[in-house]
């Protein structure tokens, strides 16, 4: 397509309740939404970059200027933009992910518009609707971890994620484990963690884990391998896994048996797809993490999570697990599972009332 203008757009919406992990505590959802407007289309994308850059270097105001200042222009200024090309074009420009990523999802969600072609069918999903698991963020004590919990089991979710960080980690596992028998439960340590530590999460191991996620730094590809050999816990990597090519070396390293994949962590949903299929070629088990995302983002990912590795249940909860009002029309979870969109692109759009409330900033780019 012809790109002729590309919009940035800033959106803060409150959290049902304050989100804490061991990176730190979040009471709103900031998010960098960007929009593509050319031959007659539009398309949306999402960045997963936070408002500060804890979970990775990427955070909201630092995309919004890699866009508006190094992508934008390109955008603008080529004759012909595809989704397949996006990557390649910004190359260049190192890092930045995220940014890219949002920016891949904006051209290809007006692509398929105008084909009239969903995201999920593009990406080669084979299901149409996923089992919705649920993150549950670290509590001030454990009887109010137990009431969070019980409410979302109550609700449906079949999968149940508790953050952990040193100090808070085998005994929240015990109380749920009591509690709630021997439903699917893993756990997410956002790289809290030493290889010192192996001990204690070694005690882990007693509590039938589907998984501990990303225990260690998003560097430490040759200790999470040696923590693999000590643990009986399968471990799962989010942060370390960038790219198909990091993706490659933790498989070669046995640094990992499963893969969270993200899309915006890793560039976009193509990549995404290709460390799907690297995965599913070496018998990792992948799923689909959640990076907080409203509507649009939260619709992406659910079209990947669709995809026939995705043997897990992912990060992929209803609108309301977060959020009172999205952005959108609100994604549902139904009977422990969330249904694939099945509208051309993303398959939702943003609902412009709801969308001017929780707008921040917004910053429009035109071709010269
Ligand atoms: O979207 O359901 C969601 C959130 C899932 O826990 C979640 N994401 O490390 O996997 C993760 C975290 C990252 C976001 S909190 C900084
Ligand atoms: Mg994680």
């Amino acid at each position: 397509m012809r790109i002729e203008l590309v919009e940035l757009r800033t959106v803060q919406l409150p959290l049902v309740r304050p989100f804490r992990t061991s990176l730190g505590i979040e009471a709103d959802k900031v998010a960098l939404l960007l929009r593509v407007v050319g031959d007659g289309l539009e398309g949306w994308g999402e960045c997963v970059a936070g408002a500060v850059p804890g979970y990775s270097s990427e955070y909201v105001v630092g995309a919004a200027d890699v866009v508006r200042r190094f992508i934008a222009p390109g955008l603008l200024g080529a004759v012909d933009v595809c989704a397949t090309d996006v990557a390649r074009m910004f190359a260049p420009i190192r890092g930045h992910r995220m940014a890219k990523a949002a920016v891949e999802l904006a051209v290809l969600d007006a692509e398929l518009r105008g084909r009239d072609e969903s995201l999920s069918r593009y990406l080669g999903a084979v299901n149409d609707k996923v089992p919705s698991g649920v993150s549950v963020g670290i509590a001030d004590s454990i009887p109010e971890l137990l009431d969070e919990v019980a409410g979302y089991v109550d609700a449906g979710y079949i999968r149940i994620k508790l953050k952990i960080e040193p100090g808070w980690d085998v005994e929240p596992v015990r109380a749920v484990r009591e509690r709630f028998g021997d439903i699917p439960l893993q756990v997410d340590a956002n790289t809290a963690y030493r290889l010192s530590d192996a001990p204690q999460l070694g005690r882990l191991d007693a509590f039938d884990l589907l998984l501990v996620e990303q225990p260690l730094g998003d560097e430490d590809l040759r200790q999470h391998a040696e923590l693999a050999r000590i643990l009986r816990t399968p471990i799962c990597l989010d942060e370390s896994i960038t790219s198909v090519e990091t993706a490659a070396d933790a498989i070669a390293l046995e640094a990992c048996r499963i893969i969270n994949i993200k899309a915006g962590r890793v560039g976009g949903y193509l990549e995404a797809t290709r460390i799907h299929d690297l995965a599913r070629a070496n018998g990792i088990a992948v799923w689909c993490g959640g990076m907080v995302e409203t509507g649009l983002g939260r619709a992406a990912n659910i079209a990947l999570a669709a995809l026939p590795g995705f043997t897990l249940p992912g990060d992929v909860s209803g609108s309301d697990r977060f959020f009172d009002e999205d952005i959108t029309e609100p994604i549902v979870m139904t009977d422990g599972h969330v249904a694939v969109p099945n509208g051309p692109g993303l398959g939702v759009a943003p609902d412009p009332s709801a969308l001017q409330r929780f707008t921040t900033h917004t910053e429009i780019l035109r071709r010269p």
